[in-house]
């Protein structure tokens, strides 16, 4: 088998949502997201307790962004600075005002994937022709998922904490197995079409031990593995989201066949799921560990990108 067919390979007997919702469909698993579900989420809510999900974008430390993209820039146009050179004149009454505008990728922080955003047989989410992509997505942008808005009952399975460590290891990998236990351990049970979303630490690394370690000599986060048992659960409990805290949502290298971020096709390409990306979980997952409540609402929508493969978020989490 050549290199570039091993995906298709991988993925030849998985399940498709492809035309679960009609030919013209855009959400994907997003539309298991009904009022009722939002409802339900709303119920999980018992202590009025908020947490956001983005991490800072532009911070000092730098952005965590997938090797390749660059972090944000911000740039001042104008500030006090520019009133003390007289370069600009306070406005008639008196008023000054500072403003600024920034460059980034749009992946390039707390985020998410529009359904298009990754391919495989020159076809992205819901059979599409990947051709629909070039020059701007014509199709399956992240678009349709802002003005939807995504919101529902959400559940924290901290893996990390699972296995007994601050953060796993490089390129550690877990499965549907590792979901079941922990969420036993927890005490919590994943209902259908909740929100998932994992700790595994690894966005630690970046802020407490700096770039160099969290990249390191070859890149490769940790996260969930590709099997069929785990894409015929996704399926089969019609997940919506998936969320993690790192950059891509999975292990980087599938460990069995060496091919790259396989769940973005299994899951995004083929099932639909969305993927909300490189989420601040430090602060929820301790919460949670000290109250027990592992599941809340989640409400979060991308910005409204015309056209585009991605788009920032800070999510919320109510408990
Ligand atoms: C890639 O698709 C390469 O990365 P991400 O999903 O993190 O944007």
């Amino acid at each position: 088998m050549t290199d570039d067919r091993k995906v298709a390979e991988l993925l030849r007997d998985m399940p498709t949502n492809w035309n679960r919702w009609g030919p013209d469909d855009e959400i994907g698993s997003l539309n298991y997201l009904t009022p009722e579900e939002v409802l339900r989420g709303i119920r999980s809510v018992r202590q009025g307790k908020v947490f956001t999900l983005g991490v800072v974008i532009g911070s000092p430390t730098g952005d965590p962004v997938w090797p390749g993209r660059s972090g944000a820039t911000k740039l001042m146009t104008q500030d006090k600075g520019h009133y003390l050179s007289h370069k600009l004149q306070a406005a008639p009454g008196g008023l000054e005002y500072a403003d600024d505008y920034i460059t980034m990728f749009l992946q390039g922080t707390t985020q998410f994937d529009a359904l298009g955003h990754t391919w495989y047989d020159d076809k992205i989410w819901n059979g599409y022709d990947a051709g629909t992509t070039i020059g701007g997505m014509d199709k399956a942008s992240v678009l349709p998922i802002a003005q939807h808005g995504v919101v529902g009952r959400a559940v924290l399975l901290d893996i990390a904490r699972h296995r007994g460590k601050p953060y796993l290891d490089r390129g550690e990998t877990f499965g549907l197995d590792d979901l079941l236990s922990c969420a036993e351990r927890q005490g919590v049970t994943i209902e259908k079409h909740d929100i998932l979303i994992l700790r595994t630490g690894w966005l630690k690394i970046f802020y407490e031990q700096g770039p160099a370690t969290f990249y390191g000599d070859s890149f490769n986060e940790p996260g969930l593995a590709f099997s069929p048992e785990l894409v015929k659960w996704f399926h089969e409990t019609e997940i919506p989201v998936l969320a993690t805290d790192t950059i891509a949502n999975e292990t980087t290298v599938d460990p069995e066949s060496g091919a790259l971020l396989v769940l973005h096709n299994a899951l995004m390409r083929n099932l639909g799921v969305l993927f909300n990306e490189i989420l601040w979980l430090e602060d929820l997952a301790a919460d949670c560990a000290a109250d027990g409540q592992y599941a809340f609402l989640y409400a979060g929508s991308p910005l409204k990108v015309y056209r585009g493969t991605g788009a920032p978020v800070n999510p919320v989490a109510v408990k």
